[in-house]
């Protein structure tokens, strides 16, 4: 596996076994798995995986060997095993193919000619020593060799993967130009800036990420293309160039994940500097029977948007600024859209490549096949971040504090209710746009005791946040977030 890797990231053929596989494995897990990896790992579910998979091959590794010992030709049948599935894992990978597998399967004869070798019996020189020898030469040179062979493909594995998988291409600065429609001065009041309370602004460095990405895409900018085609009366080709030479609109936009629980923090609000996805579906004329855009990323992600949400007047980007500086690689460098009121796995394609103009009836998404629900909006909800659930407090005021979202409507009132009591109204900050979320601060006079509180918010239009349970499958979850408090 390591001298795979290895011979991959030199050769540049395409993905390693590892990257395969794991990218392979994340395209056949069900919903429920994944929101499972999720909520046991958060957003370290890819590194969660990696080890996985290397603690599953160190395991196999010693069946092989055992396998060997019991018969000749075993171990290596295990391994000629391993590497079939981890070629048809690399043959399927939208940047695999069959090139891309010889580093596989030319380590695997390595691997299994290295096993049969080391297991092969010593040639004994001296019959008169060999009986008493034997043993003593066996394991010593069965231990060297085992330990220059491990040794080998660990320092092989860990070379290719510290230097950044098969794609050595970097992400060079992009020259970003001023927005043409800048966005609204932030009110003073947006940020209520109180202590252990979601800042307005996500920074980049700790916005969530959620993707299928084992290994984070390295796009090359002088060769990225974005091609619009479909139902459309002609194709349009629009390169880096192109689109940064365009009016860009700055705007503030939340962006929140399907598999966000109920008080989750898979979400988190940007600048987000772009071109209008409706520009170029204007510019390639759209057919008048369609009703979906559905975007696909270099890796194989696509996601099903309906088109009227890209057509109407919100800013739906094909972004490529975020926060002021060009999308960081893990957030889609160097273009991904972000549109307002949907959740992120039906609009906020990273990596973006394509924008394939189509119907809900004839295409559906990466996620749709897997269960979840092909369009996305994003449900009102509503978490309090401070007082941390579980933390004792001294009675008096308690400052109770959060955020609200109901992304493309807006939030018109938060309450907050103690022990199941009545519905207190909360203060809200400013609000900045529709499409952004806003804080809350309740200042709660607490008597010594053991607390419940429950937020719930209402949008522009008058809908209640509901009380009523779901999961996060198929559309997102409801209900409302609630946290025990001691106040002492
Ligand atoms: N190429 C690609 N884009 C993707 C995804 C993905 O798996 N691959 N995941 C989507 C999902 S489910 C979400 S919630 C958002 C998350 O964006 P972020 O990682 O920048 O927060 O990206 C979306 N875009
Ligand atoms: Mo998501």
């Amino acid at each position: 596996m390591g001298l795979a890797e290895l011979v991959a990231y030199l050769g540049g053929t395409g993905p390693g076994p590892v990257e395969a596989v794991a990218e392979a494995f994340i395209d056949r897990t069900p919903p429920w798995l994944k929101d499972l990896a999720i909520d046991l790992f958060g957003t370290a579910d890819k590194l969660a995986l990696g080890i996985g998979i290397t603690v599953v091959m160190g395991a196999l590794a010693v069946a092989a060997g055992l396998s060997e010992r019991a018969a000749r030709g075993r171990g290596a049948a295990v391994l000629a095993v391993l590497a079939v599935i981890a070629a048809g894992a690399t043959l399927t990978r939208p940047d695999g193919g069959v090139v891309a597998t010889w580093p596989v399967l030319a380590s695997a004869v390595a691997g299994a000619l290295a096993l049969m070798g080391l297991l092969a019996p010593a040639r004994p020189v001296d019959p008169e020593r060999a009986m008493a020898d034997r043993k003593v030469l066996d394991r010593r040179r069965l231990l060297l060799g085992a330990g220059t062979v491990s040794g080998l493909a660990v320092v092989g594995g860990t070379v290719a993967r510290f230097s950044g998988g098969a794609r050595p291409v970097s992400a060079p600065p992009l020259d970003l130009p001023a927005p043409a429609t800048p966005a609204p001065t932030l009110p003073a009041g947006a940020d209520l800036d109180i202590q252990g309370l979601a800042p307005f602004r996500t920074p980049n460095e700790t916005f969530y990420r959620i993707d299928t990405a084992f290994v984070v895409p390295r796009v090359d900018p002088e060769e990225w293309t974005l091609r619009v085609h479909g139902m459309v009366e002609q194709e349009v080709v629009l390169t880096l160039d192109d689109l940064l030479a365009e009016d860009l609109v700055e705007s503030w936009v939340t962006l929140c994940c399907v598999s966000n629980q109920v008080g989750g923090d898979l979400i988190g609000n940007a600048l987000w500097l772009g071109l209008p996805v409706r520009t170029v579906l204007e510019r390639a004329g759209v057919r008048e029977d369609a009703d979906m855009v559905l975007s696909r990323s270099v890796d194989g992600f696509s996601a099903s948007t309906p088109l009227q949400v890209l057509m109407d007047d919100r800013d739906a980007l094909l972004a490529v600024g975020m926060n002021g500086s060009d999308l960081p690689p893990e957030h889609g460098y160097p273009v991904r859209v972000v549109v307002p009121g949907l959740y992120g796995y039906v609009s906020a394609t990273k990596w973006l490549s394509e924008l394939e103009v189509t119907r809900f009836e004839d295409q559906t998404a990466y996620w749709t096949e897997r269960g979840w629900a092909p369009r996305g909006p994003v449900k009102i909800s509503s978490r309090i971040d401070v007082p941390r659930a579980g933390r004792t407090r001294d009675a008096g005021e308690v400052i109770v504090a959060g955020v609200a979202w109901d992304q493309h409507v807006g939030i018109a009132a938060v309450e907050v209710r103690v022990d199941g009591g009545d519905w207190q109204p909360a203060e809200l900050a400013d609000e900045v746009t529709v499409d952004t979320w806003r804080q809350w601060v309740y200042r709660w006079d607490a008597a010594p005791g053991s607390h419940t509180l429950e937020v719930r918010a209402t949008n522009h239009d008058g809908e209640v946040q509901t009380s009523e349970v779901q999961g996060t499958v198929p559309d997102g979850a409801t209900g409302l977030h609630r946290i025990e408090v001691d106040v002492a």
